[in-house]
């Protein structure tokens, strides 16, 4: 733990200018390069670390929480830390609430520098063969599932769900013959742009799904009753700025600062755990279903009468359910949880790796999210899967090794199953 000396104090720039700073790194990319000499991995005399903050009591860390900085931490209670990316600048904010810290990264943006070397590297010597040994960009995605739309005409149909805000097109795929009529199983990723492994992970189900109808008697008596439905990709400008400019943007690409996506659906829109401040990480947009992405989204589920729902997210290893806006219990909380512990349990069985079941809300206030929606208004078994790393390792959790992108893909794919199965 760092306790900073009174020097701190002196050496620091205003507090002002130092938000001011961070905000428009995390917000405008490599234009803030010539303010901190660079967002993108570029040497710079103030980079982004990650900093852990005991903040201890619940007014302390609220208020840490207000400070608008970029907060990674899941767990969200008085007794427990929080995971925070500040530059040295922002540290006297710190300071000025008696606060303490320990760096658990001292420079986020050269742990994303280091991963583009790696995947420039990679794609100068391999022929792509092994898909899944690296991540893939939107456009990579993309033509990988058309391919598998091209290899199973009749088991795999694409659909155009939307388009994002810089236009780029939003796709679902469909799998299941068209005979299968039960209701539906939806399964969402990369609402949230850094979170990579989430569009790696609901790929590769898809590909799995598809491949596996062949061979596995489980699969096909399955798809032959649910189809499921994959929109791997669901804010694909934001992710395109993560293979850019900023490494760990969050948000879709709305004006300069973005909507978070997650906070932009219609229960429980505007309440706690979202925020009105546009530079805010969590910020719920101007209304609900403000942005063509969740809307998208929205409107298939309720066209398409979805039964149950998964959304991954990264990172932590949690298994979460309804509510997410409120510690009141879900009407079928008990069913929820029932089919939740099944979950976690296909989900430990691939790696013996643990997955914590709880309620959204029990980790912290969420308001206007996709699950909180598609079972406030679908009915569906809805769940949000936190995927690898399990947090709280002082690891930068967003860059997670491409080694472990087919090992998560199996939990996965094993919670996909079990979730159908249960449905
Ligand atoms: O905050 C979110 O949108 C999700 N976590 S993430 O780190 N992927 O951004 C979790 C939403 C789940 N709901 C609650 N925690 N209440
Ligand atoms: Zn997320």
């Amino acid at each position: 733990m760092h306790r900073p000396a009174v020097t701190d104090r002196i050496l620091a720039t205003p507090l002002l200018a130092g938000l001011l700073v961070a905000a428009t790194c995390a917000t405008a990319g490599l234009a803030a390069a010539r303010l901190t000499a660079g967002c993108d991995g570029a040497s710079r005399p103030d980079p982004r670390q990650l900093v852990r903050v005991d903040c201890q009591t619940p007014e302390r860390c609220a208020a840490v929480e207000a400070l608008a900085l970029d907060v990674w931490t899941d767990v969200r209670a008085a007794d427990q830390p929080l995971d925070i990316v500040v530059t040295r600048a922002e540290l006297p904010a710190l300071l000025e609430l008696g606060l303490g810290w320990e760096t658990l990264v001292d420079d986020i943006d050269a742990d994303a520098a280091a991963e583009r070397a790696r995947i420039r590297g990679a794609r100068a010597t391999d022929g792509g063969d092994d898909w899944f040994a690296e991540y893939r960009d939107n456009d990579a995605i993309t033509s990988h599932l058309g391919a598998l739309v091209e290899r199973s005409p009749g088991l795999v149909s694409s659909r155009l769900i939307g388009r994002s805000i810089e236009g780029r097109p939003i796709f679902a795929y469909r799998i299941g013959p068209a005979s299968a009529t039960g209701k539906p199983l939806l399964v969402s990723g990369t609402l949230h742009a850094r979170e990579w492994i989430a569009a790696m992970a609901t790929t590769c189900v898809a590909d799995r799904l598809a491949r596996d109808y062949e061979t596995s008697a489980g699969v096909r008596a399955l798809l032959d009753q649910t189809p499921i439905w994959i929109a791997p990709m669901m804010n694909p400008d934001g992710y395109e700025h993560t293979w850019g400019a900023n490494r760990y943007w969050r948000k879709n690409r709305r004006g300069t600062h973005g909507v978070d996506l997650n906070r932009n659906f219609s229960i429980a829109w505007g309440g706690a755990g979202s925020s009105n401040r546009e530079r805010a990480e969590t910020y719920r947009g101007a209304t609900a279903f403000s942005e063509p992405e969740s809307r998208a989204l929205r409107d298939l589920a309720i066209s398409e009468g979805i039964g149950a729902y998964l959304d991954f997210h990264s990172y932590g290893q949690l298994l979460l359910y309804p509510w997410s806006y409120t510690a009141k219990p879900a009407a079928d909380h008990a069913r929820l949880a029932a089919v939740g512990d099944r979950l976690a349990t296909a989900l430990y069985a691939p790696h013996q790796q643990r997955y914590e079941l709880k309620t959204g809300a029990d980790l912290y206030a969420a308001s206007g999210t996709a699950f909180d929606f598609m079972y406030g208004e679908t009915g569906a078994l809805a769940y949000t899967v936190e995927l690898r790393p399990a947090g709280r390792k002082g690891l930068n959790g967003f860059v997670l090794p491409p080694a472990q992108i087919k090992p998560t893909c199996d939990e996965a794919y094993a919670a996909v199953l079990a979730l159908g199965e249960a449905q």
